[in-house]
């Protein structure tokens, strides 16, 4: 059986996007492989944060793991800072890893925007992310489109520690989803939805009440020809609310169109708003129920005990294999 891993940072309000691109995905792979899911937590601490917020909000993305599906028997999920092999393991490859690969990643750049004010910690993090794939010896890392670049390196990392030190890690391949894996802004379709935008109408948070949805789809930018057509290029507005509805409803990108056809805007956005709140409200009930009933605590601490008992294997091997002198 294959092994995945994946995260979520607890930085902004869970969206659409997030969804789609990740969440979902990892509901539908638990059954299919030996899934762990982390909230990444220690990533979250490479923009300062409010420490009330982020404790608030690392609880907030572990309990929508459980609203949305996500089921503790099937697999593991813990917080990413309750398993200390990760930052043990993120020094070694810090050592293993070139600053010309972290110079050449994009959401560095991005992020940071050649500020001198950034953390060491926003340039160093992708070096951190492959700590915590090679720990669980990951064959497979379902992610969004944006994250390719650092799978592309976390893959390199464990490949430079195999050539030098020996065969230790697997090397991971990224699992990217044909359609969805870049869900766009609402209010501006050529970039991807995001937690950080700075409008709350560049997303759909999935926490949203339904009226809110309702609103936040029908300002999402379209274009003026009024064609219901697939063609993310040239109508990036129009594409992305059809990938929404087709993700959401299970459809074909053709049966999609095919249902729209002759239909207009205002249909579109009424139908696409109508499968949203539909989809999202079980979620978001299951969220209000769970997080008064302590029963994620619980689940964390159970998923921490599992996680650290193979990280602290790998990370044991990984240390023998680069010299160090136990006791690991
Ligand atoms: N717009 C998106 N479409 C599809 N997938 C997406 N993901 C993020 N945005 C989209 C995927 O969600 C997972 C978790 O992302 P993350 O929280 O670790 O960080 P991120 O990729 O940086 O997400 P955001 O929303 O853009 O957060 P901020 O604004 O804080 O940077 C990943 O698998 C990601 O690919």
């Amino acid at each position: 059986m294959k092994r995945m891993l994946s995260g979520i940072q607890p930085t902004g309000n869970l969206h659409l996007g997030n969804y789609l691109g990740a969440l979902k995905r990892f509901v539908e792979l638990q059954d299919e492989a030996e899934c762990f899911y982390c909230v990444v937590d220690l990533h979250a601490l490479t923009v300062p944060r409010d420490p009330d917020e982020l404790r608030e909000k690392t609880l907030e993305v572990a309990t929508l793991y459980l609203a949305a599906g996500l089921d503790p028997k099937k697999a593991t999920l813990f917080v990413q800072s309750h398993v200390r092999a990760h930052t043990e393991a993120g020094w070694l490859l810090q050592c293993v890893a070139r600053m010309g690969e972290l110079n050449r990643m994009t959401q560095f750049k991005e992020k940071s925007q050649g500020s001198d004010g950034v953390v060491v910690g926003l340039y160093t993090y992708p070096v951190l992310q492959a700590a915590d794939i090679v720990l669980y010896q990951a064959d497979a890392v379902p992610v969004g489109e944006d994250q390719k670049q650092h799978l592309e390196l976390a893959r390199d990392l464990a490949e430079r520690f195999n050539n030098r030190y020996g065969k230790v890690l697997t090397l991971p391949e990224p699992l990217i989803g044909k359609i969805g894996a870049r869900i766009m802004g609402l209010d501006n379709p050529v970039k991807k939805m995001s937690k950080s935008a700075g409008s709350e109408a560049n997303y759909i948070a999935l926490l949203d009440e339904p009226d809110v949805i309702v609103k936040k789809i029908k300002r999402a930018v379209t274009d003026s020809e009024n064609c219901i057509a697939y063609d993310p290029e040239s109508k990036p507005g129009i594409s992305n609310l059809l990938v929404i509805y087709s993700l959401i409803t299970g459809q074909t990108i053709e049966e999609t169109v095919q249902h729209f056809e002759g239909k207009g805007y205002g249909q579109l956005k009424k139908e696409v708003a109508e499968a949203v709140v539909e989809h999202l409200t079980p979620i978001r009930e299951r969220y209000h129920e769970l997080r008064q009933s302590g029963e994620v605590e619980r689940v964390l601490a159970e998923g921490a005990e599992k996680a650290s008992a193979i990280a602290d294997e790998t990370l044991a091997r990984m240390k023998e294999a680069m010299g160090l002198v136990p006791p690991f």
